[in-house]
């Protein structure tokens, strides 16, 4: 009988390495057909390449695949199928991060202290813990006219170093699942426009963590991270 046969021939090359091999692909084949999960993309939709930009401002449109990027994510522990976008304007690391953007398509980079002429835009899409998925890099290169370019504000040279302080929560206060969070800082001006630009004494912006004793944006599990100026700064 063939069939008998066969299967004593499979019985005997199960004994053997290759039929462990045989086996495996065996039960390959009886197990359910799995989805793998799409990869996510971004397809930067304006500007397009050697646009000429003459508003104050330069706006940028996305497309995203397969990336829930809502903002209740953003610092959470790292999901497949969750990300943010990371923006970089005329560099590729955190120097030149000019903010992160979730839960839209589209942003506006202030032209605060971008120099008329010719610059590139880089984007990808980011982990919730902030890592770039370098696969998802995207550039593009556009020139910077604006009517009437705006120069950064003068430096200003604080008497003592600044600090933060948090106004409105108190050491083991019951919150959640939002809250508010009202910070205010001496000697220092926080300001969105110029994140990722040159440094500039006296200006810079905040970043906020939640469940971690670090600072260092490097390191992995960082809850919540958000930078801004919109914060009653006294
Ligand atoms: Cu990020």
């Amino acid at each position: 009988m063939v069939s008998l046969g066969l299967s004593r021939h499979i019985r005997s090359l199960i004994r053997t390495g290759s039929g462990l091999m045989i086996a495996a692909l065996l039960l390959l084949m009886t197990m359910p057909f799995v989805h793998a999960q799409a990869a996510p993309e971004i397809t930067i939709v304006s500007p397009k390449a050697n646009d000429k930009i003459t508003g104050k401002d330069i706006n940028v449109t996305m497309d995203m695949k397969n990336v829930d990027n809502a903002c209740k994510w953003v610092g959470l522990p790292d999901k497949d199928g969750q990300g943010h976008i990371h923006a970089m304007l005329d560099g590729m690391s955190m120097a030149q991060l000019t903010n992160f953007y979730c839960g839209t398509n589209s942003f506006t980079i202030s032209g605060l202290g971008v120099k008329p002429g010719p610059h590139t835009l880089m984007v990808d899409i980011a982990t919730n813990t902030h890592e770039d998925m370098d696969k998802t890099m995207k550039m593009v290169k556009f020139d910077y006219q604006p009517a009437s370019p705006q120069a950064v504000p003068a430096a200003k040279k604080p008497a003592s170093a600044p600090t933060a302080k948090i106004n409105n929560l108190k050491d083991g206060a019951v919150l959640g699942p939002k809250f508010n969070l009202d910070i205010a800082a001496d000697n220092f001006t926080p300001s969105a426009d110029l994140e990722g630009k040159l440094n500039l004494e006296g200006y810079g912006h905040f970043h906020v963590f939640v469940d971690t004793q670090t600072h260092r944006l490097s390191v992995p599990r960082v809850q919540v991270l958000f930078s801004c100026d919109r914060v009653r700064n006294e």
